[in-house]
């Protein structure tokens, strides 16, 4: 009896660890929402930290545009309206990094940006 209920307090103990373990990692990372159109994304600016992975959550609103950064670790990903894409990485260097939509989608393609500042 005495102890099972040792037992027991000790398995409330760990889940509950486990539980403030993951919720704080879910705080430390929340995805990204980015949406794209023609001819911006939204937010234009992210800030997130040094070398820890960091997800992006894409879609389109109007036109099909794209990301793809050699620097900070982003494949290329074609973002097309209707559609949710999560974009993982961890960018290894602080520094303010300006991302050109990858894929051509007319007129205001040159200035489509998307400011992604790594903070040390
Ligand atoms: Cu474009």
């Amino acid at each position: 009896m005495h102890i099972a209920f040792r037992k027991t307090v000790w398995l409330v103990a760990i889940a509950v660890t486990a539980l403030i373990a993951s919720v704080a990692t879910a705080m430390a990372h929340p995805t990204i929402d980015i949406v794209a159109s023609n001819w911006k994304f939204t937010p234009a600016k992210i800030s997130i930290p040094v070398n820890e992975p960091t997800t992006l959550r894409v879609t389109s609103s109007s036109g099909v545009h794209g990301l793809q950064s050699d620097e900070l670790g982003i494949a290329q990903t074609t973002i097309t309206p209707d559609k949710f894409q999560l974009i993982t990485f961890t960018p290894k260097k602080a520094g303010t990094y300006v991302v050109h939509c990858s894929v051509v989608c007319g007129p205001g393609h040159p200035d489509m940006t998307l400011t992604i500042e790594v903070t040390p």
